[in-house]
């Protein structure tokens, strides 16, 4: 994108559409999760009080499927520009796979929890977790059996807000990777950015429900968009 030279500070976020590469499903394309489960019926917590075994099954599903899947093209080329990148970079991430790290990127934050992290809702502590919860497991803690996935579900605060916000309005530059833009409030971020005076790109499959507010947008697989953007931010 035109004036490149004068971006230092960058904020990524990323959603299913990086990971869908590694075969790890989308949320709402087609044959995505929400088909098979009903979102309601897995991602809110009176879910989750009204049929934990349902919920606990799922998420035992994903977080066993997740440790098979290896990182693809968009993520290493991602993990490639936060170690050259001298500037600020912040990949905020929606995903609750661990493929950004397992790439070799520092820079990451999981807005929305992560399926390798169970979280005690006794004694709060988030301990690190590979397993399945669905037997209701002690928390390593504490010891009560009150161990849930670590994720934030509908109508809970996503995680480290404010430090999405701080690094906002640093950002010469916003890139949208992978995300339909249809949760909040990450889809918000891209009008947060502009606001505040980034540069705004989508690189997406298809448009995204916010690919307007963007200055420039591309579409196709991550794979391709992805490494091609970073040669071009690395090049100068
Ligand atoms: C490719 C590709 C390839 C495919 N290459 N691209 C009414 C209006 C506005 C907001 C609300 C409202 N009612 C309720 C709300 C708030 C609610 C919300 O947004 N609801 C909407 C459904 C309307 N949000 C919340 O409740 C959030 N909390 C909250 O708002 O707290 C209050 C608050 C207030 C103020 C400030 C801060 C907070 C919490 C949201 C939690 C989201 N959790 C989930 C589930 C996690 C469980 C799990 O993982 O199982 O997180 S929902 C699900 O969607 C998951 C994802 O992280 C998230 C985003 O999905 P994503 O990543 O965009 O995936 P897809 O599938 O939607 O899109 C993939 C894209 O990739 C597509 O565009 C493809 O084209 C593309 N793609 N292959 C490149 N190869």
């Amino acid at each position: 994108m035109a004036g490149m030279a004068s971006i230092r500070n960058i904020v990524i976020l990323t959603g299913a559409g990086v990971s869908a590469e590694s075969g790890i499903d989308t949320f709402r394309d087609g044959g995505g999760l929400w088909e098979r489960h009903r979102v309601e019926d897995v991602a809110t917590p009176e879910a989750f009080a009204r049929d934990p075994e349902l919920v606990l099954r799922f998420y035992d599903m994903r977080r066993e499927a997740i440790q098979t899947r290896q990182p693809n093209a968009a993520h290493a080329a991602l993990a490639r520009l936060d170690a050259a990148w001298p500037g600020e970079l912040l990949i905020v991430t929606q995903n609750v796979d661990d493929l950004h790290e397992r790439a070799g990127a520092n820079r990451v934050l999981h807005m929305h929890g992560e399926h390798l992290n169970a979280w005690c809702t006794a004694c709060d502590a988030r301990s690190p977790w590979r397993g399945p919860l669905i037997a209701r497991p002690a928390c390593p803690e504490c010891g009560e059996r009150a161990l849930r996935p670590d994720i934030v579900w509908f109508g809970e605060m996503p995680y480290r807000m404010d430090e999405i916000f701080a690094a906002l309005r640093e950002a010469d530059l916003f890139v949208s990777i992978g995300t339909s833009g249809a949760v909040y409030p990450a889809a918000g971020f891209v009008r947060n950015a502009r606001d505040l005076g980034a540069r705004t790109l989508e690189l997406n499959l298809e448009p995204s429900q916010g690919t307007l507010w963007f200055d420039e947008a591309r579409h196709g697989p991550a794979t391709e968009l992805v490494p091609a953007w970073v040669e071009e931010m690395l090049a100068g």
